[in-house]
This record gives structure tokens, C-alpha cells and sequence, in this order.
């Protein structure tokens, strides 16, 4: 997939940090791409670490037959859900909250299917 830009910020790769001159001069600007598999009722990685206002993009891989889905657990962080139909890959954007803190996201279908996304700088 091409990678499209937002700001003068650049997506995909890992740890991208910028500073942006004509959009937010004084804001640090990051952004990561963040790879997950759903496999064998299990995401991987369960555990993951993104920095406070980060900019993530979630790409997540089914490699299962059968539907998973995506769901944050906390509201207020806003994690966006995604539907994970059989052998897909679907891919979210998602602004990491100011607050550091632990933000759980599952799979509402199969209990113990969840990863921890961890907010900190
Ligand atoms: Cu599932």
C-alpha cells in the first residue's frame, strides 16, 4: 500500500519522529507503523509500546480462517475497532492519547484473545 502523508509527517516505517516546520512548529510529530498478527487466537505481539500523541498505524494480519475483531477497551483512548475477516489485513490509524497508561484492546470473539498497548514516553 502506498504510504500517504499527514502534515509533514511521514507514515509507515518504524519511529518515524519529525519536526514539522509549516504545521506544528513547536509539536514533535511521530508516527509508527505497528504490525500485529492475529494467529491461532492469539495477537502478536500481546504487548506493545507507543509514545504519548503518537500518530500509529495499526496493520493487522488474520492469518486465521475465521473472523477476529479488534476492539479497545478503553473509551477515551479512542482505539478504533476493525472487523478481521479470515486471511486479511486491515489497517487502522490511531492518534495515541497525551496520558501515559495501559490501554487494553481484544478480540471480543475469543476470551484471552487481547494485546496491551502500553503509552509512555
Ligand atoms: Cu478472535
Amino acid at each position: 500500500m502506498a504510504s500517504s502523508v499527514i502534515g509533514s509527517s511521514k507514515i509507515g516505517g518504524s519511529g518515524n519522529c519529525v519536526k514539522s516546520k509549516s504545521y506544528s512548529p513547536k509539536r514533535r510529530i511521530c508516527s509508527v507503523e505497528i504490525q500485529i498478527t492475529a494467529a491461532n487466537l492469539r495477537f502478536a505481539p500481546a504487548q506493545i509500546a507507543v509514545k504519548p500523541g503518537e500518530m500509529v498505524r495499526f496493520v493487522v494480519t488474520n492469518t486465521d480462517s475465521y473472523l477476529h475483531n479488534f476492539v479497545g477497551q478503553d473509551q477515551e483512548a479512542g482505539i478504533p475497532s476493525l472487523n478481521l475477516p479470515g486471511n486479511t489485513t486491515q489497517t487502522v490509524t490511531w492518534t495515541a492519547p497525551n496520558a501515559e497508561g495501559t490501554y487494553p484492546a481484544l478480540c471480543t470473539l475469543h476470551p484471552g484473545m487481547s494485546l496491551t498497548i502500553t503509552v509512555k514516553d
